[in-house]
């Protein structure tokens, strides 16, 4: 039920706890969208948050009505003839009323709503001014308090201020206009329309209708009628009133009585509010938000470990594995090439340097504890403008939709700073252990090479010998024969060939070990790295959603 229209419309009360589960939901939109949304509505908003609890403290359960409108359209004079007696001064010479005077009804002490209206002029009315309503009876005015305000139009703008500054406290408006004033643009405008979420705490008067004849009255108030519903403010009777003859004067008294009696319309003045401000602060946030995939797309990821050299690791870790597979497996007669060539892990600072550790491996601490990072190349240009090309490729997808400040802080989370990312990337690298087991068959081909060079060399030396006792021309022993050939000199040349026939395979299979375990340390690698984007960019990205769902979620709360 509204306060103000008993029975005539449905609208429901609020309940305290109501209103302060709206105002918490405002609080919680200005929580995790505060960044993003309009700072100047955030300030309005947070300014409701704060008249709320302080409204909602004051003692007394007082209804606090402003008499609003125009300068001379009778503020003043209705404000003496509700009250009883000339309190206000109402003067012909314009502007009149510089500070709002309060006129309070009943027992209840007003001081500290008064004092938080910083009201300084202050009227007690008793009961006796009411002579036929007793405190308590039905259509009392027991509890209310009533403002006679500055003009909203006044030429001093001291007054216009104080005006707005009441107007922003009080808990039900009564619009007083005149005849000649009715459909003055400020009032509709600048008060009405913007106040239409205000409906139910909205009053319209139709002052001085002693200066309008009956037609004219009924064509001037189906007017005002219609203008005031063309600002949003819908079924608001407009009730004529004469200070002068006092006609309709009782009818605004119970209206007001209505108001004061229900108590509600503190409550609902400020759930107005809420309403208003999450309305408007509603309009900065979208209907939905773009999807983002908790994984980070292959584009990125690929980006990212270009700029953090892994096809350079890649390519380091092959060679490392060929250069050994051949050291361990090779010819032993030409091992001694492969002692004199670089190694690839080491230039990269990335292989260990514990000697008992394989060659291939490598621990995170000890790089780190060394080094703090890998001094891999810095990524090329095209890395980083690949990287740059796939974060704000990712970023655009995230914003799509949403609204321009929301959109620059999804950039913001798909572009961490330069350094911060690099450095991430780096860590990734170096903590990922290159290590991998020896293969089996480095260990049986080394062996058998031995064996081969033993053997060649066995035949070798038999042979010198059988050609020394032969120039000493000592008898000779038997030299035992395979077929036509001699064992020696089978091993001899057996031993090499199979020797070089041996090392020959040994470097294919090199070839496609190498191969296989680059893809598995890339596999490595790029997992270290798609932790990197899932962590420094789609997290935040996702988080910022996050906040913009969550924002939408308490606004839509605050102005169901
Ligand atoms: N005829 C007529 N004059 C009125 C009425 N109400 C106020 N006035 C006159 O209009 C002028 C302005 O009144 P006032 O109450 O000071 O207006 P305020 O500026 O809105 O406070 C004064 O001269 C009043 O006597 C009314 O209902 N009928
Ligand atoms: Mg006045």
């Amino acid at each position: 039920m509204s306060p103000l229209k008993m029975g005539s419309k449905k609208v429901r009360p609020i309940t305290t706890e109501e209103l302060s589960g709206r105002s918490t939901a405002l609080g919680q939109a200005l929580e995790t969208g505060g960044a993003e949304l309009d700072p100047l509505q955030v300030r309005e908003a947070a300014a409701v948050i704060d008249k709320i609890r302080e409204r909602t403290s004051k003692t007394g359960g007082h209804t606090v009505v402003a008499l609003a409108g125009a300068t001379g359209s009778g503020k003043s004079s209705l404000f003496n003839a509700l009250v009883g007696s000339t309190v206000a001064v109402v003067g012909a010479r314009r502007p009149t009323t510089a500070r709002p005077i309060a006129a309070v009804w009943g027992d209840e002490d007003a001081t500290e709503l008064l004092d938080w209206l910083s009201v300084a002029g202050r009227h007690h009315v008793d009961a006796a001014g009411e002579p036929d309503k007793g405190s308590g009876a039905v259509g009392s005015l027991d509890g209310l308090v009533l403002l006679d305000l500055p003009d909203f139009d006044s030429r001093v703008s001291s007054h216009r201020e104080e005006a707005e500054r009441i107007l922003a406290l009080v808990d039900v408006f009564v619009w007083v206009t005149d005849p000649q004033k009715y459909a003055d643009a400020r009032l509709h405008d600048d008060y009405l329309r913007a106040l239409s979420t205000h409906d139910t705490v909205t009053v319209v008067v139709l002052n001085q209708s002693d200066r309008l004849t009956g037609d004219q009255l009924a064509q001037v108030r189906s007017d005002l009628a219609r203008l005031t519903s063309d600002d949003g403010i819908g079924g608001v009777q407009v009730i004529a009133t004469s200070a002068t003859s006092s006609a309709g004067v009782d009818e605004l008294r119970t209206r007001l009585a209505t108001a004061v009696a229900g108590q509600n319309a503190a409550r609902h003045r400020l759930a107005a509010d809420v309403r208003a401000s999450a309305r408007r602060l509603r309009a900065g946030v979208s209907d939905r938000e773009p999807s983002v995939s908790d994984k980070a797309d292959h584009e990125l990821v690929d980006a990212l470990a270009r700029a953090a050299g892994v096809p350079t690791v890649v390519a380091a870790v092959e060679r490392d594995y060929r250069n050994q597979a051949w050291g361990r497996t090779g010819w032993p007669f030409t091992r001694w090439v492969r002692a004199v060539r670089p190694d690839p892990l080491k230039r990269l600072r990335l292989n260990a340097r514990d000697a008992s550790e394989e060659k291939l491996a490598v621990t995170a601490s000890d790089v780190r504890s060394v080094l703090g990072r890998s001094s891999l190349p810095p990524p090329s240009p095209a890395a980083r403008s690949a990287v740059a090309l796939a974060t704000r490729r990712l970023g655009d997808d995230a914003a799509h939709g949403l609204p321009n400040r929301w959109a620059e802080s999804v950039a913001d989370a798909a572009t961490p700073p330069g350094p911060e990312l690099a450095d991430a990337l780096d860590q990734a690298v170096v903590g990922t252990s290159l290590r991998m087991r020896v293969p089996v068959w480095w260990g049986v081909f080394g062996v058998l090479q031995l064996l081969l060079a033993a053997v060649a060399v066995a035949g070798l030396l038999w042979l010198v010998v059988l050609s020394v006792l032969g120039w000493l021309a000592l008898p000779q022993p038997d030299t035992p024969k395979w077929g036509p050939l001699p064992i020696p000199f089978l091993m001899l040349t057996g031993g090499l060939l199979l020797g070089i026939l041996l090392a020959l395979v040994a470097r294919v299979l090199a070839r496609t070990g190498a191969r296989r375990r680059g893809a598995r340390v890339r596999k490595r690698l790029l997992d270290a790295i798609t932790t990197v984007a899932h962590e420094r960019i789609v997290a935040p990205v996702r988080a910022v959603l996050d906040r913009h769902r969550a924002t939408r979620d308490a606004l839509d709360r605050a102005a169901a």
